[in-house]
């Protein structure tokens, strides 16, 4: 076995090699010269330095990088993470989990809830689903200012026959930070600012392969436009409203909310990345 260092370390020089030489070329190729070359690396500092922290590479590449990842792929497929994920978010008790939230939280209540299963389709129980999205107006808890802690952040794990359930709210279209650089680089392309509703999610489970995945909602605005192309098929889920009484109560609900059903396929965690 090669050492798993040089195989990192001939890694890297391949990709630091082969990305300064797309770099050189795209120089060349459109005579970039020191003051544009210098807008280019403040636009790259003042989105870090304004917050923005992976804003504005997310939004450009991050899908392309998580279809590389599926490509393959035997569990559900991945989808971005975005630059709002924060660990730590509160652990919530069961079965019927209940995001944190304001005690009047706007939107609609939302029932999300399925089933973690195997690539061999055996139910996993213990499964940590750490869930997090924007609240009614579009902000995300702890990155938009006049938040509480960790709104709508939280984790719990799946029952013994894998299943879970929580209730949210259901977030609306999202417009990402527009006032800062990436806004700025994406007026002057012309584009909008819009993500399909959504929400993030990740699994973790001790014998698999930790998964981040993010989905939409059928018939929902800019599915087909999402400004950080996103959005894949497999990942858009149907919302089904629930009036009967008896389901509104068995939720701790006292009106109409939304269902919304989607089961995750986790992967063996591979011998290579076992903890040894
Ligand atoms: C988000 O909420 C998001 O999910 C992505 C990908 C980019 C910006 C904000
Ligand atoms: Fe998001």
């Amino acid at each position: 076995m090669p050492d798993p260092d040089d195989a990192t370390a001939s890694r890297i020089r391949t990709l630091v090699e082969d990305f300064e030489q797309v770099l050189f070329e795209f120089i060349r190729k459109r005579q970039i010269n020191h003051s544009e070359y210098r807008v280019a690396t403040d636009l790259i500092v003042d989105s870090i330095k304004t917050g923005e922290e992976t804003l504005l590479f997310d939004v450009f590449f991050e899908a392309e990088a998580t279809d590389v990842g599926n490509i393959g792929r035997e569990g559900s497929p991945e989808a971005i993470e975005g630059p709002f994920y924060l660990p730590g978010a509160p652990m919530l008790t069961g079965p019927l989990h209940v995001m944190p939230q304001r005690e009047d939280e706007k939107g609609e209540p939302l029932l999300f809830h399925g089933t973690v299963l195997g690539v061999d389709g055996e139910p996993l129980a213990g499964v940590e689903v750490d869930l997090w999205h924007a609240d009614a107006d579009g902000l995300y808890s702890n990155i938009h200012p006049n938040t509480p802690d960790f709104n709508l952040r939280g984790r719990f794990t799946t029952e013994d026959d894998g299943t879970f359930r929580v209730l949210s709210i259901l977030p609306p279209p999202y417009e990402i930070p527009k006032d800062g650089p990436t806004g700025k680089v994406l007026r002057a392309l012309g584009r909008h600012f819009f993500r399909p509703a959504h929400l993030h999610v990740k699994l973790r489970h001790p014998d698999h392969e930790e998964m981040t995945s993010q989905l939409y909602f059928k018939g929902g605005e800019y599915l087909d436009d999402d400004v950080a192309k996103g959005v894949r098929d497999g990942l858009v889920i149907a919302l089904h409203t629930v009036e009967d009484p008896a389901r509104i109560a068995e939720n701790g609900l006292d009106r109409p909310y939304i269902d919304a059903r989607y089961d995750f396929v986790l992967v063996p965690a591979s011998a290579a990345r076992k903890p040894t």
